[in-house]
């Protein structure tokens, strides 16, 4: 499969130049395609790391990764944990995110990974700071796709909503995609159907995405509205995608999550420098190198 795209794909050893274009839309709308940035062999092992995920689902995943329609989302498998390490320490990912931040310390969260057949359909409306302890400007997804796919496919995020405020989560299980996470647990306003608005009024909402190919990378800050396209028998009948989360120098740990049983019962975060994190100081967390030190 892979070798299908070679040929839309640069050269190895490429390194990838951060423009002011690319800071300032980053800055303003919370997202920014770059364009080639991943080279044939990074994209070769990005790929090979997506299959051994899809084989070896983590204790977190949901959806099943094979029968007639597939919405598969595995997310931050530790046993997955040193193969990503090794791949972000070695791409130009980093560099990217210190860069595009002006920063002088860049941490790697953790991958997630997507894999979407047959008529599956959106990720909904969601910002990934309503599920995690993170606060700060300097939070990033590396959104990065296995296939081609046009902006309405892609990722979707509500122009300059990184600067906006905290809507509660989706729960994840109800068909209404503004079914809240936290409810009365937490103090969040219920997320709006952000879909259904856009869908009576194309103009309800500023949306920016790209239409993007093997060897892009989209880049968005984490606490933006985003959503994620479905597949589509006729134009997108396989849609895998993977995410790299980052922070950097202005990141902190945050306490504005509600306590709740099961899969959002966040363990305590054992801190670089002893004892575990504590609202407001700086997300450095025990083991977690600086990836541009
Ligand atoms: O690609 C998708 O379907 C969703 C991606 C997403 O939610 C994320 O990047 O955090
Ligand atoms: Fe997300």
């Amino acid at each position: 499969m892979v070798g299908l795209y070679t040929e839309i794909l640069t050269g190895a050893g490429m390194t990838f130049e951060v423009t002011q274009a690319h800071r300032s839309a980053f800055a303003e709308d919370g997202i920014v395609k770059l364009a080639g940035a991943i080279d044939r062999v990074l994209f070769e092992e990005l790929h090979s790391c997506w299959d051994w995920s899809v084989q070896h689902p983590g204790p977190i995943a949901s959806g099943k990764p094979h029968g007639e329609e597939i919405f598969f989302v595995d997310n931050g498998n530790p046993d997955a944990r040193p193969m990503y390490e090794s791949l972000v320490s070695r791409s130009p990912f980093p560099q990217i995110a210190a860069d595009l931040w002006q920063s002088s310390f860049v941490g790697f969260y953790a991958e997630e990974i997507f894999w979407k057949t047959g008529s599956a359909g959106d990720t909904h409306w969601h910002q990934d700071t309503v599920y995690s302890p993170w606060g700060g400007e300097h939070w990033c997804n590396f959104w990065i796709p296995l296939d081609a796919m046009s902006g309405e496919q892609s990722i979707r995020v509500v122009r300059g909503s990184h600067h906006g405020i905290m809507y509660d989560g989706y729960s994840f299980n109800s068909p209404d995609p503004t079914d809240p996470l936290w409810g009365d647990a937490g103090n969040f306003p219920r997320l709006p159907d952000i879909s259904a608005e856009l869908r009576r009024d194309p103009n309800s909402w500023d949306v920016k995405s790209f239409d993007v190919e093997p060897g892009d990378v989209v880049v968005l800050h984490s606490h933006c509205l985003h959503s994620g396209g479905g597949a589509d028998a006729e134009t997108l009948p396989e849609r895998r995608n993977m995410v790299l989360r980052f922070f950097g120098d202005k990141s902190h740990y945050s306490e504005h999550l509600p306590s709740m049983e099961g899969m959002y019962d966040h363990k305590p975060i054992k801190a670089a420098n002893g004892g575990v994190l504590k609202d407001g100081d700086p997300y450095r967390p025990a083991g977690v190198p600086n990836l541009i030190a």
